[in-house]
């Protein structure tokens, strides 16, 4: 070996090792100039799995060259780069360039409107703009937040004086009789809705950020309560701080794109329309900007209730729960900031599958009593699977099937289909204590987080259920 040929290797050497700390301090650099420090922590296990990825690659590189150079085989190392250009053909030539460049790369739609890929120019804003999102410390709607039925919150400040009047001869005993909680029903009766979609940051669970999209900095959005007939006048305003447009297609109007055509917010922007709610059931709202199935699986959803002339049955508790899906760049319980990963979305293999937004939304904030009537308003957002609704121990013995009110009616019914884009009203009265597990009975959802609980205190009936209550280890790893 002559000592030309050691100089230049060591040179090659100190190059490679000169360009490994270059690229790490410039990433660093990158990272904490475009999103600050907070980037750099969301960011941290990803960096750190690149430094080691890099790290492995530099020691492989110096041990390659070390090997060729040993065997005076510069022709291997030859070979390897046509290796590697060959290789590099094979990928780019059956995509093309023209998806190259967005995240994900090469996700092509041929669905209407944009495509799920977003321009990288949006990823870098979105890490530029990072500190000034909203940081939301639960992002699950609570599932008891239902309004009362519209006879009781009618927004007609003349039946309010009216029933108050009523209250007060029966109170005083003027009247003797008189059903004031439910006053006749007038046609016509104006519902103001109020929306504000945001772009916040909230867990998925503990350690696990995603940026997610919502109606109310809630998901899903808030619960709306109208009766057929009634005047139905939505506000959306569009946060300043949030990047994209928004709107709200209402499953419950009848008109173009339930509203969605002329609800598209800009940022800060705000806008008004009116439909009337012509049909009873329960119904979804969403955004229905393009690409939809990315703001949808971003959080934006909810439900509203139009309910029949008459309204429904009085039951004791009312429970709002929404099926939906998260899709993120980390597989299941990756820690860390998680960006929204189109191509899973785009292979239909959500990450999440949750209740009211995460995993764990409704654990432990659903109670009722032994005896009590319980109505659940089940909603999906999608964007890939219907739900097996199921609550396990208990039978729905009324269910209204895909939320039909005035339709058909399904008595003692086990599991409800919930569709995407859909929801469904069951009810059930509670006759035993303990803890109810509501699951989408599609069981592989269950442990990415379709679960919740009702918890039911009272008396057990022991002729209604009686056994040994003892805990045994029922694992099931043994
Ligand atoms: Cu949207």
């Amino acid at each position: 070996m002559n000592r030309e040929k050691i100089v230049s290797l060591q040179t090659l050497s100190w190059f490679l090792v000169g360009t490994f700390v270059v690229s790490v301090v410039a990433v660093l650099l990158g990272v904490v100039s475009i999103g600050g420090i907070e980037l750099f922590q969301f960011l941290q296990i990803a960096l750190l799995q690149a430094f080691g990825l890099s790290l492995a690659a530099t020691a492989s590189l110096f041990f390659f060259i070390r090997l060729v150079w040993r065997l005076h085989a510069i022709p291997m190392g030859i070979s390897m780069i046509f290796f590697s250009i060959g290789i590099m053909l094979f990928v780019s030539v059956s995509v093309g360039s023209l998806y190259a460049f967005q995240y994900p790369m090469y996700v092509q739609s041929f669905g209407p409107g944009a495509g799920p890929g977003l321009p990288f120019k949006n990823v870098i804003t979105f890490f530029k703009q990072l500190e000034q999102f909203e940081n939301v410390s639960d992002i699950a709607r609570d599932p008891n937040d239902v309004p009362p039925p519209t006879n009781v919150l009618t927004s007609d400040p003349e039946y309010k004086s009216a029933l108050t009047m009523l209250d007060d001869m029966v109170t005083n005993g003027t009247l003797a009789l008189v059903a004031s909680s439910t006053p006749p029903d007038v046609d016509g009766a104006v519902r103001e809705l109020h929306l504000e979609t945001t772009e916040v940051l909230a867990e998925i669970a503990p350690g696990i950020v995603f940026n997610y999209w919502t109606f109310n900095s809630t998901v899903p959005g808030p619960f709306f309560r109208v009766r057929e007939g009634d005047i139905v006048k939505v506000t959306i305003k569009n946060n300043e701080s949030s990047l994209h447009h928004h709107n709200v297609d209402f499953h419950a109007a009848t008109g173009p794109g339930g509203g969605g055509k002329v609800s598209v917010v800009a940022p800060g922007e705000t806008k008004e329309f009116t439909f009337k709610a012509l049909n009873p059931g329960l119904f979804v709202y969403h955004c229905a900007v393009p690409n939809m199935a990315v703001h949808m699986a971003h959080g934006m959803y909810g439900l509203i209730l139009v309910e029949p002339k008459g309204g429904l049955p009085e039951v004791d508790k009312e429970f709002y729960v929404m099926q939906g899906e998260l899709f993120t760049t980390g597989s299941i319980g990756r820690r860390g900031l998680q960006a929204f990963d189109a191509k899973k979305m785009m292979e239909s293999v959500p990450t999440y599958v949750t209740f009211n937004g995460r995993p764990d939304g409704t654990v432990g904030k659903m109670k009722a009593e032994v005896g009590d009537r319980i109505r659940m308003y089940v909603g999906n957002g999608g964007v890939v699977h219907n739900s097996s609704f199921h609550v396990v121990g208990e039978i729905f013995d009324t269910v209204y099937p895909e939320a039909s009110i005035g339709g058909a009616i399904f008595r003692n019914v086990q599991t409800t289909n919930v569709p995407a884009g859909g929801a469904t009203i069951v009810e059930f009265t509670v006759d035993y204590p303990g803890t109810y597990v509501l699951v989408d009975h599609a069981l592989m959802r269950t442990d990415r987080g379709a679960w919740g609980t009702i918890e039911v205190t009272g008396e057990a009936d022991p002729t209604i259920f009686d056994g040994d209550f003892t805990e045994h280890n029922h694992e099931g790893h043994h």
